[in-house]
């Protein structure tokens, strides 16, 4: 696996084809969360090359001085595509909703032109974006990670992604897909699904829902996106040491990022 960090440009602006030593055109920098998932499913169903550098957000890594110039919010998934469709210098995208949209777009797949089609799967994926994946996060929070355990908080989050599991239920009750076919939005939602039961629900409250997760887990591109995840950490990545990582950030940890650790 090659390091983005020793041997490449700073900018991606002002560095004209820079990259020699690449063994795929996308390099996703990724951990295995469900955000990291949504991308290496989309790799995998279009079969696109890729090398993951791994982003260990529990050691730090998301402060790394050449992670943040592609990804300025300090969260990963990002990639870069050292082969965009123009010809031109390597694009990087951070937020993996936009990394979705660009790869659709890249590949021609899962993401229809037609505008009726189109706006039926941004809709949705901009559902999970803002909505899903947020609060079940937040939901994550509150049930398992915050030191203490806060009723309100926890009451609040577990009923909201109840909610949201409601909506996305009814929504497939009469079809097979988020969308007409599958798509970005259903790769955005299956990771934050997969927890369900950390989240304090129940599947087969949303019989639907249950159906669909079922048939998503089954397909072969998805079972290989989690093995890959597999192959890159299987042990909780919030424990006592990353805790401060994780949960201490502030506009300090913008103003001026941590130092980073030795891991
Ligand atoms: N809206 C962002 C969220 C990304 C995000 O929250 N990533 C988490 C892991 S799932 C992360 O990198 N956390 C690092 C940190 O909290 O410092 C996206 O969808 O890409």
């Amino acid at each position: 696996m090659t390091r983005w960090s020793s041997k490449r440009p700073s900018s991606f602006t002002h560095h004209p084809s820079p990259i020699t030593h690449h063994r795929h055109m996308i390099d996703l920098h990724y951990w295995p969360t469900p955000n990291g998932h949504k991308i290496t499913i989309f790799l995998e169903e279009t079969g696109t090359p890729y090398n993951i550098i791994p982003v260990n957000i529990g050691a730090g890594d998301q402060f790394k001085p050449d992670f943040l110039r592609i990804a300025p919010n300090n969260r990963m998934p990002a990639i870069i595509d050292s082969e965009p469709g123009d010809g031109g210098d390597p694009i990087s995208v951070f937020e993996s909703g936009a990394i979705l949209v660009y790869l659709a777009a890249k590949t021609g797949r899962y993401l229809p032109r037609e505008t009726r089609a189109w706006v039926e799967v941004l809709q949705w994926l901009f559902w999970q974006m803002a909505g899903l994946g947020p609060m079940a996060g937040q939901n994550h929070h509150f049930t398992q990670y915050a030191p203490e355990k806060l009723p309100y908080a926890i009451d609040r989050y577990v009923r909201e992604t109840s909610r949201l599991y409601a909506v996305l239920d009814k929504r497939l009750a009469d079809r097979e897909f988020v969308a007409k076919e599958y798509s970005i939005a259903d790769m955005a939602a299956y990771p934050w699904i997969v927890p369900h039961e950390r989240q304090q629900q129940n599947l087969d409250d949303f019989p639907s829902l249950k159906r669909w997760f079922e048939a998503i887990r089954a397909r072969p591109a998805v079972v290989r996106a989690y093995e890959r995840g597999k192959a890159i950490n299987t042990k909780p990545t919030v424990d006592e040491k990353s805790r401060a990582i994780l949960f201490g950030q502030s506009a300090a940890t913008v103003t001026s990022p941590p130092a980073l650790s030795t891991k």
